[in-house]
């Protein structure tokens, strides 16, 4: 677990200091943020990079599919994760907890202040939130859903030994949920694949001038955005949390269209600029 700071006893808001000076004097410290999640959702990668990249401390609490919604029920939340609480808040949407923790960092920060750039970067964070995170996840689970065992293993990754026991007696009804929720068809991975390049295209274009970054010269919200969501059609290393291990998935247990396909991606700027991310940011 990272050090505390300024930034980690923000966190804890709506606790201010006379609450906390309290809480110090009974010997009894607040407690961290914690992050409730599927362990390789990406929208969940997404919370999670921004409280490694603003050195917030949390604690994260993996689900199986479905068995999260009885964790984020518990809070008050919807249907899906990542949800983040933090004190008396709870946050119930990715975009939401990257400005929440934004507001709460003092020194390191996701969103520029300057109101243009920052325009820019919730413009692009919306694209890639709505575009690009639905494809990706649409894409993968394509061309791996027929696969039902490996399927298995990846959500059951992090959860609990009950969960991870019981997840096989219900993955039939989670299967259908997702087949359908997703349309799953034969031609799938093909419309998303179509839906990846056009968000990949526009990011080429905003990087032909040869930035560094998306908005502005600093690392925001939108370049981890980007490179969160994109991640399942890229799958770049150092994807995942720090305090425990989630298994990669080797290229030879991959479908061969799905490879190339990947492959295509990883070799344009976008996609070599979303792994720079992941080597340099995360
Ligand atoms: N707009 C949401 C999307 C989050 C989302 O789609 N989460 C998926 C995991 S990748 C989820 O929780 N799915 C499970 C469900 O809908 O039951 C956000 O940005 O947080």
């Amino acid at each position: 677990m990272m050090a505390y700071n300024a930034t980690s006893f923000l966190c804890f808001t709506g606790w201010h200091a006379g609450i906390r000076r309290k809480l110090v004097q009974n010997d009894l410290e607040p407690q961290p943020c914690r992050l409730i999640t599927i362990a390789i959702s990406h929208y969940c990668e997404k919370a999670r990079w921004a409280l490694d990249q603003l050195e917030i401390p949390y604690i994260e609490e993996p689900h199986a599919p479905l068995f999260h919604r009885l964790a984020t029920r518990r809070r008050g939340g919807k249907q899906t994760v990542p949800l983040l609480v933090s004190g008396t808040n709870t946050l119930t949407d990715s975009t939401d907890i990257l400005q929440y923790l934004d507001t709460v960092s003092l020194d390191k920060k996701l969103y520029p202040t300057e109101p243009e750039l920052r325009r820019q970067v919730d413009k692009l964070e919306d694209l890639f939130d709505t575009q690009l995170g639905p494809a990706t996840r649409r894409w993968a689970y394509s061309y791996l859903f027929d696969n039902s065992p490996l399927i298995l293993r990846l959500w059951q990754q992090g959860a609990s030994p009950v969960e991870r026991i019981l997840l096989p007696i219900i993955f039939p009804l989670i299967s259908r949920l997702v087949r359908q929720g997703f349309e799953l068809s034969a031609t799938s991975a093909e419309t998303a694949y179509n839906q990846i390049k056009q968000v990949f295209d526009l990011v080429n274009q905003q990087l032909a001038d040869g930035r560094s970054y998306l908005v502005g010269d600093r690392f925001s919200a939108a370049d981890l955005t980007f490179a969160a969501l994109a991640a399942p059609a890229l799958r770049p290393e150092n994807y995942g949390p720090q305090t425990y291990r989630i298994e990669k998935l080797r290229l030879k247990e991959l479908p061969q269209a799905m490879v190339n396909q990947l492959q295509e991606l990883r070799q344009t700027p976008a996609g070599a600029y979303a792994l720079r991310l992941f080597r340099e940011e995360r």
